[in-house]
């Protein structure tokens, strides 16, 4: 490809509505334009980049045994509504109607289209397992699109679902997928880890996130130091601590004028933050709960709402908490009130702790659980932190990382299969039902990860992989006859050896080139200049480590094909 003749308008300027790296150098290196919010227009080195990706996840799922398909974006209400989710979702799902007034929503994920497809089609037990995915863009009306490509509205996916006889041959094709996951993030150069996750609003057993670690990431994850754990912090579980072992003390009542948060009563009192209960109030299907936790850790409200089976889990209003304490918010205690408690396992392990007194201004010192209340039940309801210990080894501590959500693999059971009657005749003839599994990957965002982790102050440096071009010649001055028979002669040379390469023939200055060059990323750098040629030299930059090789002319493409190939070895 030709600079002159291609189409990668670069700027010079940072946008000022990017706020993350990707999403900066991504507009700058003239990948991506946005066209409203959340939805974009990919330019020529977004979309290489895009169909990168997009080609080894298809080889990695080709390889795992899954079939590639391709569904509707428009999707009829019916389905939707057979299963439920047609009233579950918000403004988060785009609905509209045909001209026949027929009610359709802009396809964000596609379950029930798919088990439509398969409660049509197979029928015999003979004809699983089987895996059938798409690469296809998605929308979902997300309140606030941002980063680019990395939380969008309109985006590119890959979703493949799993259908088996029973949850043991489910087990084997998640297996699969997760093995293929590890694979597709290796090959695109990825530092990731995939962490159990939970499985929010699509249900399903277990699941586990494919997390590009960086300081961008929007999601929270533990990994342990000497095991292989590792969850999102909303799942991520937390190990009792040990019981503290004291004589119960007297209850003592003890004047906290004007004192709520836990660091203004543990300041007040001398006393350490671990020492305080913190006593939440919560709405649990408008039914009121306690939480109880150690006034240094933070409750996990995804875990509470697990533990609690409930629809709708949201903090109580102050006026909800002034009428079943007595008190304003910051004086809540488990002591007196008839409210149903649920404890973290930490406060399990506490003794002669403090809690608020449900009173204005009124905490209680020395308060022990069964002597002056009784908890319901004692959870894991707490967020991990960093340095906990491990809950899985004894040896390790779990350390905490951001990370940016890539991949997420789900075990779904029969939640769709028995909503849609997806049945099959088993060996005996028997009517049973399907088990499923579904699995994505956002393609867009995977770049944009990429990016996230493989950039420097000059610009992106794509690893081979999936960069756009493997090679960029930047021919210091085209006007010179000898620079641009070299230059020519370099471009065609690498065409033939299988190279992907984009040849800067424009008549701009050297550092103008240079610039562009390290903005847009490309791993590899010819530059044919008349002094280096002058002595049959050209100069390869390796834009990842910075290394400047001079190579005689004769050298410079098989020196550059052995770096590609080195780079495109199957793992
Ligand atoms: C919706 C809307 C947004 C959604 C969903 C449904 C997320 C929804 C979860 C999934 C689960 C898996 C197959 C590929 C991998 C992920 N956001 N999810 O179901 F209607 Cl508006 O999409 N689906």
């Amino acid at each position: 490809m030709r600079y002159s003749h291609y189409f990668i308008p670069t700027v010079k300027e940072t946008p000022a509505d990017a706020e993350v790296i990707s999403h900066k150098l991504m507009l700058r290196a003239g990948m991506i334009r946005k066209l409203a919010a959340g939805i974009y227009n990919y330019l020529p080195l977004g979309l290489r980049s895009i169909r990168k990706v997009e080609n080894i996840v298809r080889e990695e799922m080709n390889r795992a045994g899954a079939i590639e398909i391709l569904m509707p974006g428009v999707l009829p209400a019916e389905l939707w509504q057979e299963s439920g989710r047609w009233e579950m979702y918000g403004k988060e799902l785009l609905r509209f109607k045909d001209r026949k007034d027929a009610e359709f929503c802009l396809g964000p994920t596609h379950e029930e289209i798919v088990t439509d497809l398969v409660r049509r089609e197979i029928k015999s037990y003979r004809q699983m397992p089987v895996n059938l995915y798409q690469i296809q863009a998605k929308f979902r009306d997300e309140i606030r699109p941002r980063f680019g490509l990395m939380r969008g509205r309109e985006f590119i996916m890959k979703d493949a679902y799993s259908f088996d006889v029973d949850e043991k041959a489910a087990d084997l094709s998640y297996e699969k997928m997760y093995r293929a996951y590890r694979r597709i993030f290796e090959r695109c150069g990825l530092n990731f880890r995939a962490v159990e996750a939970d499985t929010g609003s699509i249900g399903g057993s277990s699941s586990h996130e494919f997390m590009v670690l960086a300081d961008s990431g929007e999601d929270a994850i533990v990994s342990c130091s000497c095991c292989e754990y590792a969850a999102n912090v909303e799942k991520a579980e937390s190990r009792t601590v040990s019981t503290e072992h004291a004589d119960p003390r007297p209850l003592e009542r003890v004047a906290t004028p004007d004192k709520r948060t836990i660091e203004e009563v543990s300041d007040f009192l001398g006393v350490q933050a671990s020492s305080v209960v913190k006593t939440l109030i919560l709405m649990a299907d408008n039914e009121p709960v306690l939480a109880l936790l150690r006034g240094d850790h933070d409750l996990n409200e995804i875990k509470l709402k697990n533990l609690l089976d409930c629809t709708d889990l949201e903090m109580a209003g102050d006026e909800v908490v002034a009428k079943l304490t007595g008190a304003p918010v910051g004086f809540a205690g488990p002591v007196g009130l008839s409210i149903r408690i649920v404890a973290d396992l930490a406060v399990q392990g506490m003794r002669n702790f403090v809690t608020g007194g449900n009173a204005k201004d009124l905490h209680l010192k020395n308060v022990n659980i069964d002597r002056d209340f009784t908890a319901t039940r004692f959870a894991d309801i707490r967020n991990v932190v960093h340095g906990d210990q491990c809950p899985r080894c004894d040896a390790g501590i779990l350390e905490m990382w951001r990370g940016i959500e890539v991949g997420h693999v789900f075990k779904l059971g029969t939640k769709y299969s028995k909503a849609l009657k997806a049945t099959y005749l088993d060996a005996d003839g028997k009517e049973q039902i399907v088990f499923m599994g579904c699995y994505g990957i956002g393609i867009g965002r995977t770049v944009a990860a990429c990016i996230e982790q493989n950039h420097d102050e000059n610009g992106i440096i794509f690893p081979l992989p999936i960069a756009p071009f493997h090679c960029i010649i930047s021919a210091l001055n085209m006007k010179e006859e000898q620079v641009r028979v070299a230059s020519e002669a370099i471009y065609e040379q690498f065409a033939t050896a299988g190279v992907e390469v984009l040849l800067d023939d424009r008549d701009e200055r050297p550092g103008f080139k240079f610039k562009d060059a390290d903005l847009i990323g490309i791993p590899l750098r010819i530059v044919v200049g008349s002094k280096n040629l002058a002595e049959g030299n050209v100069e390869l930059k390796i834009r990842g480590t910075g290394e400047v090789l001079l190579l005689p002319v004769a050298e410079a493409v098989a020196k550059v094909k052995e770096i590609v190939d080195q780079a495109l070895k199957p793992v």
